[in-house]
Protein backbone atom coordinates (compact mmCIF):
# COMPACT_ATOMS: atom_id res chain seq x y z
CA UNK A 1 0.00 0.00 0.00
CA UNK A 2 1.21 3.21 -0.94
CA UNK A 3 1.44 6.13 1.66
CA UNK A 4 -0.49 9.03 1.70
CA UNK A 5 -1.16 11.88 2.16
CA UNK A 6 -3.12 13.72 5.25
CA UNK A 7 -6.91 13.15 5.80
CA UNK A 8 -7.46 14.53 8.89
CA UNK A 9 -9.28 17.35 8.10
CA UNK A 10 -11.19 14.73 5.31
CA UNK A 11 -12.09 12.83 7.78
CA UNK A 12 -12.72 14.91 10.91
CA UNK A 13 -14.65 17.55 9.58
CA UNK A 14 -15.91 15.89 6.21
CA UNK A 15 -19.44 18.41 5.61
CA UNK A 16 -16.68 21.19 5.72
CA UNK A 17 -14.22 19.68 3.71
CA UNK A 18 -16.88 19.25 1.01
CA UNK A 19 -18.42 22.48 1.30
CA UNK A 20 -15.16 24.21 1.32
CA UNK A 21 -13.56 22.55 -1.34
CA UNK A 22 -16.56 22.77 -3.72
CA UNK A 23 -16.79 26.82 -2.97
CA UNK A 24 -12.56 27.11 -2.98
CA UNK A 25 -11.79 25.60 -6.47
CA UNK A 26 -15.30 26.34 -7.45
CA UNK A 27 -16.81 23.68 -8.76
CA UNK A 28 -20.80 24.15 -7.29
CA UNK A 29 -22.28 27.42 -6.63
CA UNK A 30 -24.53 27.11 -3.53
CA UNK A 31 -24.99 30.97 -3.27
CA UNK A 32 -27.60 31.03 -5.69
CA UNK A 33 -30.98 32.59 -3.76
CA UNK A 34 -33.49 29.12 -4.14
CA UNK A 35 -33.03 26.86 -1.77
CA UNK A 36 -32.18 23.42 -2.77
CA UNK A 37 -30.43 24.37 -6.61
CA UNK A 38 -26.92 25.59 -7.19
CA UNK A 39 -24.77 26.28 -10.31
CA UNK A 40 -21.95 24.14 -12.17
CA UNK A 41 -19.36 26.40 -12.26
CA UNK A 42 -17.00 25.61 -15.51
CA UNK A 43 -14.66 23.15 -13.73
CA UNK A 44 -17.42 21.52 -12.35
CA UNK A 45 -19.79 21.35 -15.51
CA UNK A 46 -16.47 19.30 -16.76
CA UNK A 47 -16.50 16.84 -13.68
CA UNK A 48 -20.38 16.21 -14.63
CA UNK A 49 -19.80 16.37 -18.26
CA UNK A 50 -17.23 13.29 -18.05
CA UNK A 51 -19.88 11.61 -15.48
CA UNK A 52 -22.85 11.49 -17.57
CA UNK A 53 -20.23 10.27 -20.72
CA UNK A 54 -19.97 7.22 -18.65
CA UNK A 55 -23.65 7.11 -17.78
CA UNK A 56 -24.66 7.45 -21.44
CA UNK A 57 -21.45 4.79 -22.43
CA UNK A 58 -22.63 2.30 -20.15
CA UNK A 59 -26.38 2.48 -21.11
CA UNK A 60 -25.75 2.62 -24.54
CA UNK A 61 -23.90 -0.11 -24.25
CA UNK A 62 -26.36 -2.06 -23.41
CA UNK A 63 -29.14 -1.61 -25.62
CA UNK A 64 -30.53 1.57 -24.09
CA UNK A 65 -31.62 4.60 -26.29
CA UNK A 66 -31.71 7.99 -25.28
CA UNK A 67 -34.61 10.46 -25.24
CA UNK A 68 -35.79 13.46 -23.84
CA UNK A 69 -39.17 13.93 -22.18
CA UNK A 70 -40.92 17.40 -21.39
CA UNK A 71 -40.41 18.62 -17.74
CA UNK A 72 -44.20 19.20 -17.15
CA UNK A 73 -46.61 16.78 -15.93
CA UNK A 74 -50.57 16.89 -16.33
CA UNK A 75 -52.24 16.87 -12.64
CA UNK A 76 -54.55 13.78 -13.49
CA UNK A 77 -51.17 11.87 -15.48
CA UNK A 78 -49.23 12.45 -12.55
CA UNK A 79 -51.93 10.72 -10.44
CA UNK A 80 -52.95 8.07 -12.00
CA UNK A 81 -50.39 5.46 -10.45
CA UNK A 82 -51.93 5.62 -6.44
CA UNK A 83 -48.70 4.39 -4.52
CA UNK A 84 -46.87 6.47 -6.53
CA UNK A 85 -48.93 9.82 -6.24
CA UNK A 86 -49.56 8.96 -2.63
CA UNK A 87 -45.52 9.08 -1.99
CA UNK A 88 -44.69 11.89 -4.05
CA UNK A 89 -47.51 14.23 -3.43
CA UNK A 90 -45.79 16.24 -0.86
CA UNK A 91 -42.98 16.82 -3.26
CA UNK A 92 -44.05 18.17 -6.08
CA UNK A 93 -43.89 21.80 -7.58
CA UNK A 94 -46.80 23.06 -9.14
CA UNK A 95 -47.21 25.44 -12.32
CA UNK A 96 -50.52 26.37 -11.73
CA UNK A 97 -50.40 30.09 -14.30
CA UNK A 98 -49.75 30.63 -17.74
CA UNK A 99 -49.07 34.43 -16.69
CA UNK A 100 -51.94 35.92 -14.87
CA UNK A 101 -54.06 33.35 -16.21
CA UNK A 102 -55.12 30.33 -14.21
CA UNK A 103 -54.30 26.70 -15.73
CA UNK A 104 -57.02 24.36 -16.36
CA UNK A 105 -54.67 21.58 -15.69
CA UNK A 106 -52.43 22.13 -13.49
CA UNK A 107 -49.02 21.16 -14.54
CA UNK A 108 -46.08 19.43 -12.02
CA UNK A 109 -42.42 19.68 -12.68
CA UNK A 110 -41.31 16.31 -12.75
CA UNK A 111 -40.49 14.61 -9.74
CA UNK A 112 -39.06 11.46 -11.89
CA UNK A 113 -40.43 10.42 -14.94
CA UNK A 114 -42.74 7.58 -14.65
CA UNK A 115 -45.93 9.22 -15.17
CA UNK A 116 -44.90 11.73 -18.41
CA UNK A 117 -43.18 8.46 -19.98
CA UNK A 118 -45.79 5.39 -19.07
CA UNK A 119 -48.48 7.73 -21.88
CA UNK A 120 -46.33 7.65 -23.93
CA UNK A 121 -44.60 3.97 -23.97
CA UNK A 122 -49.51 3.38 -24.03
CA UNK A 123 -48.92 4.94 -27.75
CA UNK A 124 -46.08 3.34 -28.34
CA UNK A 125 -45.97 -0.27 -27.71
CA UNK A 126 -48.42 -2.26 -29.32
CA UNK A 127 -47.33 -5.84 -30.04
CA UNK A 128 -44.57 -7.82 -28.89
CA UNK A 129 -42.18 -7.18 -31.64
CA UNK A 130 -42.08 -3.54 -30.07
CA UNK A 131 -40.51 -5.11 -26.70
CA UNK A 132 -37.88 -5.15 -25.23
CA UNK A 133 -38.42 -1.28 -25.12
CA UNK A 134 -34.96 0.86 -23.06
CA UNK A 135 -34.84 4.04 -22.86
CA UNK A 136 -33.42 6.83 -20.80
CA UNK A 137 -32.54 10.76 -20.23
CA UNK A 138 -30.85 12.63 -17.99
CA UNK A 139 -32.46 15.46 -17.34
CA UNK A 140 -33.35 17.49 -14.13
CA UNK A 141 -36.28 16.88 -11.94
CA UNK A 142 -37.42 18.76 -8.78
CA UNK A 143 -38.87 17.34 -5.26
CA UNK A 144 -39.74 19.68 -2.56
CA UNK A 145 -37.47 17.73 0.04
CA UNK A 146 -38.17 18.56 3.46
CA UNK A 147 -34.81 16.83 4.87
CA UNK A 148 -32.24 19.49 5.18
CA UNK A 149 -30.78 20.10 2.00
CA UNK A 150 -27.35 19.75 1.02
CA UNK A 151 -25.37 20.40 -1.71
CA UNK A 152 -25.36 17.53 -4.60
CA UNK A 153 -27.05 15.05 -2.19
CA UNK A 154 -29.78 15.80 -1.01
CA UNK A 155 -31.51 18.81 -3.69
CA UNK A 156 -34.68 20.48 -4.62
CA UNK A 157 -33.70 20.30 -8.04
CA UNK A 158 -32.04 17.58 -9.38
CA UNK A 159 -29.67 18.55 -12.22
CA UNK A 160 -28.11 15.62 -13.23
CA UNK A 161 -30.86 12.75 -12.90
CA UNK A 162 -30.58 9.98 -15.24
CA UNK A 163 -33.53 7.74 -15.48
CA UNK A 164 -33.67 4.29 -17.08
CA UNK A 165 -37.13 2.94 -18.37
CA UNK A 166 -37.75 -0.48 -20.01
CA UNK A 167 -40.80 -2.33 -21.05
CA UNK A 168 -40.86 -6.37 -21.15
CA UNK A 169 -43.14 -9.10 -22.58
CA UNK A 170 -42.35 -11.21 -19.81
CA UNK A 171 -41.85 -11.12 -15.57
CA UNK A 172 -38.50 -13.39 -16.44
CA UNK A 173 -37.40 -10.98 -19.25
CA UNK A 174 -37.90 -7.98 -16.86
CA UNK A 175 -36.00 -9.69 -13.63
CA UNK A 176 -33.47 -10.48 -16.34
CA UNK A 177 -33.33 -7.11 -17.03
CA UNK A 178 -32.82 -6.07 -13.30
CA UNK A 179 -29.86 -8.03 -12.85
CA UNK A 180 -28.64 -6.21 -16.04
CA UNK A 181 -29.27 -2.87 -14.25
CA UNK A 182 -27.67 -3.48 -11.37
CA UNK A 183 -24.55 -4.49 -13.51
CA UNK A 184 -24.63 -1.71 -15.75
CA UNK A 185 -24.70 0.40 -12.26
CA UNK A 186 -21.94 -1.76 -10.71
CA UNK A 187 -19.45 -0.87 -13.71
CA UNK A 188 -20.28 3.06 -13.35
CA UNK A 189 -19.31 3.20 -10.05
CA UNK A 190 -16.46 0.88 -10.68
CA UNK A 191 -15.59 3.34 -13.60
CA UNK A 192 -15.09 5.99 -10.87
CA UNK A 193 -13.56 3.48 -8.30
CA UNK A 194 -16.15 3.87 -5.97
CA UNK A 195 -16.91 0.90 -3.52
CA UNK A 196 -20.50 0.14 -2.86
CA UNK A 197 -22.91 -2.43 -1.11
CA UNK A 198 -26.28 -3.83 -2.79
CA UNK A 199 -29.13 -4.03 -0.70
CA UNK A 200 -32.24 -5.47 -1.36
CA UNK A 201 -34.71 -2.23 0.04
CA UNK A 202 -36.84 -3.34 3.29
CA UNK A 203 -40.57 -3.13 1.84
CA UNK A 204 -41.55 -0.39 3.50
CA UNK A 205 -38.90 1.74 2.27
CA UNK A 206 -39.13 0.48 -1.78
CA UNK A 207 -39.53 2.94 -4.04
CA UNK A 208 -43.58 4.41 -4.28
CA UNK A 209 -45.07 2.05 -7.26
CA UNK A 210 -42.13 -0.48 -7.13
CA UNK A 211 -42.50 -4.70 -6.17
CA UNK A 212 -39.02 -4.21 -4.91
CA UNK A 213 -35.91 -1.97 -4.89
CA UNK A 214 -32.38 -2.81 -5.19
CA UNK A 215 -30.12 0.26 -3.90
CA UNK A 216 -26.21 1.30 -4.27
CA UNK A 217 -24.95 2.48 -0.59
CA UNK A 218 -21.58 3.90 -0.19
CA UNK A 219 -20.03 5.40 2.67
CA UNK A 220 -18.61 8.77 3.30
CA UNK A 221 -15.54 9.87 5.20
CA UNK A 222 -18.03 10.87 7.83
CA UNK A 223 -19.08 7.18 8.08
CA UNK A 224 -23.02 8.20 7.14
CA UNK A 225 -23.98 6.02 4.63
CA UNK A 226 -25.38 7.52 1.26
CA UNK A 227 -27.41 5.94 -1.55
CA UNK A 228 -26.35 6.71 -4.69
CA UNK A 229 -28.20 4.70 -7.02
CA UNK A 230 -31.55 2.49 -7.12
CA UNK A 231 -32.90 -0.19 -9.50
CA UNK A 232 -36.74 -0.88 -9.30
CA UNK A 233 -38.64 -4.13 -10.68
CA UNK A 234 -42.09 -2.28 -10.93
CA UNK A 235 -44.06 -5.59 -11.71
CA UNK A 236 -47.34 -4.56 -14.11
CA UNK A 237 -48.78 -1.80 -11.66
CA UNK A 238 -47.70 1.08 -13.43
CA UNK A 239 -48.68 -0.92 -16.69
CA UNK A 240 -51.98 -1.54 -15.12
CA UNK A 241 -52.40 2.20 -14.41
CA UNK A 242 -51.46 3.13 -17.50
CA UNK A 243 -53.10 0.95 -19.81
CA UNK A 244 -49.70 -0.78 -21.47
CA UNK A 245 -50.70 -3.70 -23.58
CA UNK A 246 -49.38 -5.66 -26.13
CA UNK A 247 -50.20 -8.10 -28.15
CA UNK A 248 -48.25 -11.63 -27.88
CA UNK A 249 -46.97 -14.04 -30.15
CA UNK A 250 -50.17 -16.03 -30.07
CA UNK A 251 -52.78 -13.32 -30.23
CA UNK A 252 -53.30 -12.74 -26.72
CA UNK A 253 -53.33 -9.67 -25.14
CA UNK A 254 -50.95 -8.62 -21.56
CA UNK A 255 -49.66 -6.04 -19.98
CA UNK A 256 -46.13 -5.49 -20.34
CA UNK A 257 -43.69 -5.84 -17.19
CA UNK A 258 -41.62 -2.87 -15.88
CA UNK A 259 -38.14 -1.49 -14.56
CA UNK A 260 -36.83 2.05 -14.02
CA UNK A 261 -33.59 2.65 -12.29
CA UNK A 262 -31.87 6.13 -11.50
CA UNK A 263 -28.52 7.73 -10.34
CA UNK A 264 -28.19 11.45 -9.95
CA UNK A 265 -25.33 13.95 -8.78
CA UNK A 266 -25.27 12.19 -5.46
CA UNK A 267 -22.76 10.51 -7.67
CA UNK A 268 -20.69 13.15 -8.34
CA UNK A 269 -20.77 13.97 -4.62
CA UNK A 270 -19.34 10.45 -3.82
CA UNK A 271 -16.57 10.45 -6.24
CA UNK A 272 -15.48 14.02 -4.76
CA UNK A 273 -15.93 13.04 -1.14
CA UNK A 274 -14.42 9.06 -1.36
CA UNK A 275 -11.36 10.05 -3.16
CA UNK A 276 -10.04 13.41 -1.71
CA UNK A 277 -7.28 14.61 1.10
CA UNK A 278 -7.07 17.27 2.85
CA UNK A 279 -5.11 18.87 -0.23
CA UNK A 280 -8.14 18.90 -2.25
CA UNK A 281 -10.04 16.77 -4.68
CA UNK A 282 -8.29 13.36 -6.36
CA UNK A 283 -9.29 11.81 -9.47
CA UNK A 284 -9.05 8.64 -11.10
CA UNK A 285 -7.64 10.12 -14.56
CA UNK A 286 -11.02 9.15 -16.74
CA UNK A 287 -12.92 11.58 -15.37
CA UNK A 288 -9.96 14.79 -13.88
CA UNK A 289 -10.83 17.72 -15.95
CA UNK A 290 -7.13 18.36 -16.41
CA UNK A 291 -5.26 15.20 -16.54
CA UNK A 292 -1.88 16.86 -16.56
CA UNK A 293 -0.76 19.95 -15.31
CA UNK A 294 2.88 21.20 -16.51
CA UNK A 295 4.13 23.43 -13.93
CA UNK A 296 7.59 25.56 -15.51
CA UNK A 297 10.82 26.04 -12.77
CA UNK A 298 11.49 29.53 -14.38
CA UNK A 299 14.66 31.14 -13.59
CA UNK A 300 16.10 34.34 -14.99
CA UNK A 301 17.99 34.21 -18.67
CA UNK A 302 16.04 30.29 -19.11
CA UNK A 303 12.43 31.14 -19.16
CA UNK A 304 12.51 31.06 -23.38
CA UNK A 305 14.24 27.55 -23.35
CA UNK A 306 12.28 26.29 -20.50
CA UNK A 307 8.69 27.08 -21.62
CA UNK A 308 9.40 26.56 -25.62
CA UNK A 309 10.10 22.35 -23.84
CA UNK A 310 7.09 23.21 -21.74
CA UNK A 311 4.34 23.98 -24.51
CA UNK A 312 5.84 21.19 -26.76
CA UNK A 313 5.08 18.57 -24.19
CA UNK A 314 1.41 19.99 -23.70
CA UNK A 315 1.38 19.84 -27.55
CA UNK A 316 2.70 16.66 -27.67
CA UNK A 317 0.37 15.07 -24.71
CA UNK A 318 -2.61 16.82 -26.25
CA UNK A 319 -1.70 15.19 -29.44
CA UNK A 320 -2.24 12.04 -28.02
CA UNK A 321 -5.30 12.97 -26.39
CA UNK A 322 -4.23 14.14 -22.80
CA UNK A 323 -6.26 16.76 -21.13
CA UNK A 324 -2.76 19.07 -20.49
CA UNK A 325 -2.31 22.15 -19.38
CA UNK A 326 0.55 24.60 -19.01
CA UNK A 327 0.50 26.32 -15.89
CA UNK A 328 2.13 29.71 -17.44
CA UNK A 329 0.65 32.47 -14.91
CA UNK A 330 3.61 35.07 -14.40
CA UNK A 331 2.32 36.39 -10.85
CA UNK A 332 2.66 33.35 -9.07
CA UNK A 333 5.30 31.11 -7.62
CA UNK A 334 5.72 27.00 -8.40
CA UNK A 335 4.36 26.11 -4.93
CA UNK A 336 1.57 27.71 -5.80
CA UNK A 337 0.40 26.60 -9.03
CA UNK A 338 0.97 23.33 -7.19
CA UNK A 339 -1.03 24.14 -4.76
CA UNK A 340 -4.22 25.08 -7.74
CA UNK A 341 -3.46 21.55 -9.30
CA UNK A 342 -3.23 19.29 -6.03
CA UNK A 343 -6.55 20.96 -5.15
CA UNK A 344 -8.13 20.59 -8.46
CA UNK A 345 -7.04 16.87 -8.79
CA UNK A 346 -4.46 16.34 -11.69
CA UNK A 347 -3.49 13.09 -11.57
CA UNK A 348 0.06 13.99 -12.87
CA UNK A 349 1.84 16.72 -12.34
CA UNK A 350 4.93 17.56 -14.75
CA UNK A 351 7.79 20.28 -13.61
CA UNK A 352 10.50 21.09 -15.63
CA UNK A 353 13.35 23.35 -15.17
CA UNK A 354 16.31 24.10 -16.19
CA UNK A 355 18.00 21.37 -14.69
CA UNK A 356 15.94 19.08 -16.55
CA UNK A 357 16.50 20.45 -20.09
CA UNK A 358 20.12 20.14 -19.71
CA UNK A 359 19.78 16.60 -18.47
CA UNK A 360 16.84 15.38 -20.71
CA UNK A 361 14.70 14.75 -18.12
CA UNK A 362 11.33 15.83 -16.48
CA UNK A 363 9.89 15.24 -12.79
CA UNK A 364 6.67 13.73 -12.19
CA UNK A 365 3.96 14.06 -9.54
CA UNK A 366 1.44 11.78 -8.92
CA UNK A 367 -1.31 13.23 -7.15
CA UNK A 368 -2.85 10.24 -5.03
CA UNK A 369 0.42 9.63 -3.15
CA UNK A 370 2.15 12.65 -3.76
CA UNK A 371 5.52 10.76 -4.93
CA UNK A 372 7.67 11.98 -7.10
CA UNK A 373 9.66 10.75 -9.64
CA UNK A 374 12.46 11.95 -13.03
CA UNK A 375 11.28 10.18 -16.09
CA UNK A 376 12.94 11.06 -19.42
CA UNK A 377 11.86 13.19 -21.64
CA UNK A 378 11.39 11.37 -24.64
CA UNK A 379 9.38 8.67 -22.74
CA UNK A 380 6.96 11.10 -20.81
CA UNK A 381 4.11 9.79 -22.86
CA UNK A 382 4.54 6.57 -21.71
CA UNK A 383 5.64 7.69 -18.23
CA UNK A 384 2.14 9.11 -17.74
CA UNK A 385 -0.14 6.66 -19.02
CA UNK A 386 1.56 3.90 -16.24
CA UNK A 387 1.51 7.11 -13.77
CA UNK A 388 -2.53 7.09 -14.53
CA UNK A 389 -3.23 3.19 -14.23
CA UNK A 390 -1.38 3.50 -10.88
CA UNK A 391 -3.65 6.23 -9.58
CA UNK A 392 -6.48 4.61 -10.82
CA UNK A 393 -5.53 1.18 -9.19
CA UNK A 394 -4.70 2.52 -5.91
CA UNK A 395 -7.61 4.82 -5.80
CA UNK A 396 -9.68 1.81 -6.66
CA UNK A 397 -7.95 -0.30 -3.73
CA UNK A 398 -8.25 2.56 -1.11
CA UNK A 399 -11.34 3.38 -1.53
CA UNK A 400 -12.67 -0.24 -1.43
CA UNK A 401 -10.18 -1.43 1.74
CA UNK A 402 -11.38 1.84 3.56
CA UNK A 403 -15.19 0.45 3.07
CA UNK A 404 -14.30 -3.01 3.64
CA UNK A 405 -13.64 -1.53 7.22
CA UNK A 406 -16.26 -0.07 7.65
CA UNK A 407 -18.48 -3.03 7.38
CA UNK A 408 -18.58 -5.06 10.50
CA UNK A 409 -20.36 -8.04 11.92
CA UNK A 410 -22.77 -7.52 14.91
CA UNK A 411 -24.29 -9.40 17.37
CA UNK A 412 -26.30 -6.69 19.87
CA UNK A 413 -28.21 -3.68 19.81
CA UNK A 414 -25.75 -2.40 22.09
CA UNK A 415 -22.47 -3.00 19.63
CA UNK A 416 -24.61 -1.56 16.87
CA UNK A 417 -24.82 1.73 19.04
CA UNK A 418 -21.30 2.10 19.49
CA UNK A 419 -20.27 1.30 16.21
CA UNK A 420 -22.63 3.83 14.70
CA UNK A 421 -21.44 5.98 17.21
CA UNK A 422 -18.03 5.12 16.42
CA UNK A 423 -16.47 4.59 13.07
CA UNK A 424 -20.40 4.24 12.09
CA UNK A 425 -20.35 2.92 7.83
CA UNK A 426 -22.84 -0.70 7.96
CA UNK A 427 -23.75 -3.24 10.46
CA UNK A 428 -24.78 -6.42 9.22
CA UNK A 429 -26.81 -8.11 12.10
CA UNK A 430 -29.27 -11.45 12.33
CA UNK A 431 -32.85 -10.03 11.71
CA UNK A 432 -36.21 -11.99 12.02
CA UNK A 433 -37.82 -10.07 8.64
CA UNK A 434 -40.65 -8.88 10.57
CA UNK A 435 -41.37 -5.51 9.60
CA UNK A 436 -42.32 -4.28 13.42
CA UNK A 437 -39.44 -5.70 14.47
CA UNK A 438 -37.27 -3.90 11.93
CA UNK A 439 -38.92 -0.71 12.08
CA UNK A 440 -38.70 -1.04 16.44
CA UNK A 441 -34.89 -1.27 16.10
CA UNK A 442 -34.72 1.93 13.64
CA UNK A 443 -35.80 3.68 16.20
CA UNK A 444 -33.89 1.70 19.18
CA UNK A 445 -30.56 2.28 17.61
CA UNK A 446 -31.26 5.87 15.39
CA UNK A 447 -30.41 4.18 12.51
CA UNK A 448 -31.90 2.74 9.31
CA UNK A 449 -32.14 -0.38 7.62
CA UNK A 450 -30.96 -0.79 4.43
CA UNK A 451 -32.14 -4.23 3.38
CA UNK A 452 -30.50 -7.56 2.94
CA UNK A 453 -27.57 -7.89 1.00
CA UNK A 454 -28.58 -8.47 -2.82
CA UNK A 455 -27.25 -11.50 -4.78
CA UNK A 456 -24.61 -12.88 -2.18
CA UNK A 457 -23.83 -16.62 -1.89
CA UNK A 458 -25.78 -18.48 0.97
CA UNK A 459 -25.41 -17.88 4.77
CA UNK A 460 -24.35 -19.87 7.77
CA UNK A 461 -26.87 -20.36 10.63
CA UNK A 462 -27.85 -17.24 11.47
CA UNK A 463 -29.05 -17.62 14.95
CA UNK A 464 -31.43 -15.42 17.04
CA UNK A 465 -32.96 -12.37 15.28
CA UNK A 466 -30.43 -9.08 17.00
CA UNK A 467 -33.66 -7.35 17.98
CA UNK A 468 -36.37 -9.81 19.39
CA UNK A 469 -34.71 -12.59 19.47
CA UNK A 470 -36.34 -14.45 17.56
CA UNK A 471 -34.98 -16.99 14.95
CA UNK A 472 -33.09 -15.11 12.41
CA UNK A 473 -34.13 -15.36 8.51
CA UNK A 474 -32.29 -13.16 6.95
CA UNK A 475 -29.19 -10.54 7.53
CA UNK A 476 -29.77 -7.12 8.21
CA UNK A 477 -27.53 -3.98 7.15
CA UNK A 478 -27.84 -1.04 9.30
CA UNK A 479 -26.66 2.28 8.77
CA UNK A 480 -27.14 6.07 9.99
CA UNK A 481 -27.78 7.74 6.10
CA UNK A 482 -27.96 10.61 4.43
N1 LIG B 1 -37.93 6.65 -10.89
C1 LIG B 1 -36.99 6.01 -10.01
C2 LIG B 1 -35.83 5.46 -10.79
S1 LIG B 1 -35.27 6.62 -11.95
C3 LIG B 1 -36.55 6.97 -8.97
O1 LIG B 1 -36.88 8.13 -8.98
N2 LIG B 1 -35.81 6.45 -8.00
S2 LIG B 1 -35.25 7.28 -6.76
O2 LIG B 1 -36.25 8.08 -6.17
O3 LIG B 1 -34.62 6.32 -5.89
O4 LIG B 1 -34.16 8.24 -7.32
C4 LIG B 1 -33.04 7.72 -8.02
C5 LIG B 1 -31.77 8.23 -7.41
O5 LIG B 1 -31.73 9.64 -7.49
C6 LIG B 1 -31.62 7.93 -5.92
O6 LIG B 1 -31.10 6.65 -5.69
C7 LIG B 1 -30.67 9.01 -5.47
O7 LIG B 1 -29.34 8.60 -5.70
C8 LIG B 1 -31.00 10.16 -6.40
N3 LIG B 1 -31.80 11.20 -5.72
C9 LIG B 1 -33.07 11.10 -5.32
N4 LIG B 1 -33.49 12.24 -4.73
C10 LIG B 1 -32.42 13.10 -4.77
C11 LIG B 1 -32.19 14.44 -4.32
N5 LIG B 1 -33.16 15.14 -3.72
N6 LIG B 1 -30.98 14.99 -4.53
C12 LIG B 1 -30.01 14.29 -5.16
N7 LIG B 1 -30.17 13.03 -5.60
C13 LIG B 1 -31.35 12.43 -5.41
ZN1 LIG C 1 -36.84 -9.57 15.18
Amino acid sequence: MHKSPERKVWSENYSEWFRKIIADIPVYDTRYPVKGTAVWTPFGFKIRKAVTQIMRDELEKTGHEEVLFPLLIPDYMLNKEGEHIKSFESEVFWVTHGGTTPLDVKLALRPTSETAIYPMFKLWISAYTDLPLKIFQIVNVFRYETKATRPMIRVREVSTFNEAHTAHATREEAEAQVAQGVEIYSRIFSRLKLPFAKSVRPDWDKFPGAVYSIAFDTILPDGKVLQMGTVHFLGQGFAKAFDIKFMKADGEYGYVWQNCYGISERLIAALLSIHGDDHGLVFPSSVAPVQVAIVPIVYKGKEEEVMKKCREVRDGLESKGIRAILDDRKELTPGNKYFTWEQRGAPVRVEIGPRDLEAGTVVLVRRDTLEKLVAKADTIYEEITKLFAAVDSNLEERSRAWMAERITQVNSLEEVRKKLDGQGGILEAPWCGSRECGEGLEVKVDARILGIPYNEGAEGELGKCINCDKKAEKRIRIARSY
